[in-house]
């Protein structure tokens, strides 16, 4: 293969994230999981976080026309095959991505763009201002191909409580509702003996199931999720093989993780390739 038809046939990634200097969530993350997956990745900050395992300490978002320009520059270059969204931080970023996603729209219609609504760090730290939650909703869902909360977030966006499957399901169908065509509710932070994840396409539900690890807190398994989810988009699979692909990857990740602190335990991000 000549190296200009190796470059047009390597999948290519952006995500438009947070920094984590910490190295386990965020863009970094998304990095290292874009790269086990064989795909390229683009990237666009949407702030820097200051933290380490015992905590996010400082976010300094990055201006919204900043984040519009490290969008644009590379759709206008390159091209792009699907696209991952994890931490906004404001409603001036939210409103930049926005403009931006509408542009490359205009040009690709069809390329998916994967949401994961994060609203919160796993230590308790805000990372959407209160008052872009509604212009997330409104704006960002219906360009979104799916959205893929945890338990306490499809909580929050439905304010509905999750307990048992049939509420589940009707937070998954309330989602839909709000104009994104799939969502995946992920079941990691539930009581149940296995780690259960519901899809639901508008149409019908389907349980991605796996057997509930135990393991000391690993961080970043929400954006390491997403990105695998959105890397096999781009490599052109169906939507249910490459939610079983990230499911794979992040069973595997979390029981090969490895402790990078005393008591907390990383990512292991281990290659598949
Ligand atoms: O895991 C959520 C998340 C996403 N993005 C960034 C983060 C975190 C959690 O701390 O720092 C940048």
């Amino acid at each position: 293969m000549s190296k200009e038809e190796c470059i047009n046939k390597i999948p290519k990634v952006l995500t438009i994230a947070g920094s984590d200097n910490s190295g386990g969530a965020g863009i970094q993350a998304d990095q290292k999981t874009f790269q086990n997956f064989g795909v390229y990745g683009f990237s666009a900050i949407t702030a820097i976080t200051t933290q380490n395992t015992m905590g996010v300490s400082d976010v300094w978002p990055v201006p919204g026309n900043t984040v519009y320009n490290q969008i644009f520059s590379i759709h206008e270059d390159m091209n792009i095959n699907a696209i991952k969204i994890g931490m906004i931080g404001n409603i001036a970023v939210a409103k930049a991505i926005v403009r931006a996603l509408t542009d490359i729209k205009s040009d690709n219609k069809h390329i998916p763009v994967v949401l994961d609504p994060v609203l919160i760090s796993s230590s308790g730290f805000r990372l959407l201002e209160k008052e872009a939650l509604n212009y997330l909703i409104e704006e960002l869902f219906p360009l979104s191909y799916i959205i893929t909360p945890n338990l306490p977030e499809a909580e929050t966006l439905t304010g509905i409580q999750i307990t048992c499957p049939d509420s589940c399901k009707n937070a998954a169908s309330a989602i839909c509702k709000m104009g994104v065509p799939n969502v995946i509710i992920k079941g990691g932070h539930s009581d149940n003996e296995k780690a259960e994840d519901l899809l639901y396409d508008g149409n019908e539900y389907t349980v991605f199931s796996s057997p509930r690890l135990k393991s000391k807190e690993v961080h970043g398994t929400g954006c390491v999720f997403s990105s695998a989810l959105t890397a096999n988009l781009a490599k052109g699979n169906t939507l249910k093989k490459s939610l079983n692909e990230a499911k794979q990857y992040i069973t595997n990740s979390i029981k090969t993780s490895k402790p990078i602190s005393r008591d907390k335990n990383s990512n292991n991000h281990y290659i598949i390739h």
